[in-house]
């Protein structure tokens, strides 16, 4: 069996284009504009990257976006001064920070400084504790956007065993959570692997729906997977560089092999990636109808 492709790119194509349509007509009928801030400090290439496409992700869909690049050595009471003004920003419904920041900057004094009504992330501890109660706000993008991709390609989760490897604050954690809830779209029975997990494969082995991040290069290989998983790979990694100079990308999946006995699978690139973004807008679209009462 050769896994049907599960395709980020096209399914956050659908999303934007319902989306796009959102947004026009709540400037029509409410003359509401919804805005994101970036913030980005240092210059990773890789968020460099991540933050453009959020950006013009935003001007596709007629999103007021704002943009600051800080430099890497910035302190962190200067972060904290903008995201206060921003916070006070009535244009402003939407504020993200890339992760990772530099290490002399405390992720969770910023994460916490974000009015929890504009954290399109859903990194702040409310946002995380009323996603564990049932009650979310705003999903964090990643897990969102997986649960989205399962979703629209007809993926059943009810009552499946799902197997995430890894127990990331960004991922792992929340996809977790998502994913276990007593609504549809999720029921699922989950279990999450991480470092410590002391006989790996015979769970990865188990999963009828594998996802992992774990963010190791090409470490899911076929032997760990039963025939007719569903793989949900999450990891991004530059490894190298073609003649023209463009990246070549992998996933946490060594994806040649394991598309072999799967019965679907997401690509890298093309797959997670995309919908990060697309779930980004869906929650400052969202944060911006939650600002006006709607
Ligand atoms: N605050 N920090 C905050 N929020 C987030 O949601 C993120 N994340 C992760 C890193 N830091 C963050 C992202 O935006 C990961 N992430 C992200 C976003 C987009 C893509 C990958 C990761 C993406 O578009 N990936 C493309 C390949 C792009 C490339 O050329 O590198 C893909 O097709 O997978």
């Amino acid at each position: 069996m050769t896994a049907e492709i599960i395709s980020g790119t096209a399914i956050s194509r659908q999303i934007r284009e319902e989306l796009k349509q959102e947004v026009a007509q709540l400037k029509e009928k409410h003359n509401i504009i919804p805005g994101l801030v970036t913030v980005l400090v240092g210059e990773d290439p890789a968020s460099q990257s991540y933050v453009g496409s959020k950006v013009r992700t935003c001007e596709e869909l007629g999103i007021y976006s704002e943009r600051h690049d800080l430099p890497a050595d910035i302190d962190e009471q200067t972060l904290m001064s903008l995201i206060d003004r921003l916070n006070k920003d009535p244009k402003i419904n939407g504020i993200l920070v890339q992760l990772p920041l530099p290490k002399h900057i405390s992720e969770s004094n910023v994460l916490i400084a974000i009015d929890p009504r504009k954290d399109v992330d859903g990194f702040h501890p409310i946002n995380v504790g009323k996603l564990m109660i049932g009650e979310p706000d705003y999903l964090p993008c990643t897990p969102h956007g997986i649960q989205e991709l399962l979703i629209r390609s007809g993926i059943e989760t009810e009552g499946a065993d799902i197997v995430v490897v890894g127990r990331s604050n960004i991922v792992g954690k929340p996809v977790a959570n998502i994913l276990m809830q007593k609504r549809a779209g999720a029921n699922a029975t989950v279990t999450v692997c991480h470092t410590r997990t002391r006989d790996l494969v015979s769970h990865t082995r188990r999963a009828d729906i594998l996802i992992v991040a774990a963010g190791k290069p090409k470490d899911v290989t076929a032997d760990m997977v039963k025939e007719g998983v569903v793989v949900i790979d999450v990891g991004v990694h530059r490894i190298g560089k073609t003649k023209e100079g463009k990246n070549i990308l992998c996933g946490d999946v060594d994806f040649e092999s394991v598309k072999e006995k799967a019965k679907a699978i997401t690509p890298v690139p093309g797959g997670v990636g995309p919908m990060t973004i697309v779930m980004l807008m869906t929650n400052t679209v969202k944060a911006a109808k939650l600002a006006a009462g709607l």
